[in-house]
């Protein structure tokens, strides 16, 4: 190198002679191949190394990830599986191999990153469309990371999720492997706290202390994910007293609407109190509310959903009307309204 420099410095140096370039070509022709060689194995080198690296990159930046469906099954206390179908858009215009790799995931917007997931992704090709599905046992990295993205995922309407991973990329022709980092971040939806949930049918049975009251809940999930939760139980709470509680069990989360059957020991005295005076007498429709206990699958605590469905207060209106008249309880909810009417000079309407 040190020897080319000073023949490039003595030639620039050398005065200029505009006629005489025949014969200084002629002289110094090897000077000029050397140069030329020079100048093009540098370039070849850093195509390679430095340019091809950066294009393998760049190409796998502006890959598109797209999440088609997870599901989250066979929940234990520290591991689960998980099965992921994605697709992988590139503009086809490469030839490329990226090799199969260990990606995390964590919660793009909670600082610091904190991995609540590790995925082995398999070998990929740069081909236009690439269809990537995963099904693998996940031990649990981190148990405070895993139970936040459940938390984050049952309270949001969207959440933003990154995948990354170093990896190496072979493209057709070179024969060296170069190193690149996949990291990919996409928005999931999220279940948005149940929000349109709702009690399709209710049922008492006045004369028992327990499993008194049963239903079943239409539980909206927004999300591409399903989550075998397992067998699930809340407070049920009523003006913020816990007055029972209710289990759901064998629960598991599908994308879509979900019909869960519910049952639950509740306290019936406040229920009655609530029918038969203050605001909710008069259409029997009473404001429950339900908070996460436990959760637990063939008998293991799942803190990692228990902890979600704890952090998450869930209203629910039950009309409770017909359920109360299936028991020969006929609360006539039209009387507080007729005794309003009647304190008014004359009556306007009926409701019935
Ligand atoms: C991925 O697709 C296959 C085939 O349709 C299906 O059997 C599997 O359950 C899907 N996995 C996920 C995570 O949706
Ligand atoms: C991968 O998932 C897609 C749906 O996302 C499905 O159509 C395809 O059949 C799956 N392939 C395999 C091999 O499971
Ligand atoms: C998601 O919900 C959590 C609380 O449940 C909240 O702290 C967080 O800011 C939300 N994140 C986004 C991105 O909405
Ligand atoms: C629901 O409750 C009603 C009234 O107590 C009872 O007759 C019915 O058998 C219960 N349904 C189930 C599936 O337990
Ligand atoms: C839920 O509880 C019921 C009744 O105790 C039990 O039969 C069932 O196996 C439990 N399901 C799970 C997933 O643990
Ligand atoms: C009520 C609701 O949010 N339903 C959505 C549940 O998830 C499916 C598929 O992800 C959507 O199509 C529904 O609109």
């Amino acid at each position: 190198m040190a020897s080319d420099k000073d023949v490039v410095t003595q030639n620039e140096n050398a005065p200029v002679k505009k006629r005489g370039c025949a014969g200084h070509c002629k002289r110094f022709w090897w000077v000029y191949l050397i140069v030329s060689v020079v100048v093009i194995v540098l370039v070849v080198v850093l195509i390679i190394f430095v340019g091809v690296p950066k294009i393998a990159q760049k190409k796998l930046d502006q890959a598109e990830l797209t999440i088609d469906s997870i599901i989250i099954s066979d929940t234990r206390p520290t591991k689960y599986n998980m099965a992921v179908n994605s697709t992988i858009r590139t503009d086809g215009k490469t030839h490329a191999t990226i090799s199969a790799f260990t990606g995390v995931m964590y919660l793009e917007d909670l600082e610091p990153h904190t991995p609540f997931a590790s995925v082995e992704f398999p070998e990929t090709t740069s081909d236009a469309l690439q269809v990537v599905n995963v099904s693998q046992i996940v031990e649990i990295p981190n148990m405070e990371a895993f139970t936040t993205f459940n938390t984050w995922l049952l309270a949001n309407e969207t959440l933003r999720m990154t995948i990354e991973g170093d990896t190496h990329v072979k493209v057709k022709g070179i024969a060296k492997k170069y190193g690149v980092t996949f990291k990919k971040t996409v928005e999931l939806k999220g279940l948005n706290g149940f929000h349109g949930l709702k009690v399709t049918d209710a049922n008492i049975n006045i004369a028992a202390k327990t499993n008194n009251f049963n239903g079943t809940v239409d539980i909206p999930n927004a999300s591409i994910l399903t989550i075998e939760i397992g067998n699930a139980t809340f407070a049920n709470k009523l003006d913020g007293e816990q007055i029972g509680t209710v289990y759901m069990n064998n629960l598991v989360l599908n994308p879509g609407i979900n019909d869960v059957f519910i049952s639950a020991d509740v306290e019936q005295a406040p229920v009655l109190d609530a029918m038969t005076s203050g605001p909710h007498c008069n259409d029997g429709i009473i404001p429950f509310e339900m908070v996460g206990l436990d959760v637990t699958r063939d008998g293991e605590e799942l803190e990692y959903f228990a902890g979600a469905l704890r952090a998450l207060t869930q209203a629910v209106d039950i009309p409770l009307t017909e359920a109360f008249a299936r028991n020969g309880l006929k609360l006539d909810v039209s009387t507080p309204v007729e005794v309003t009417l009647k304190r008014r000079s004359k009556p306007l309407v009926t409701i019935r």
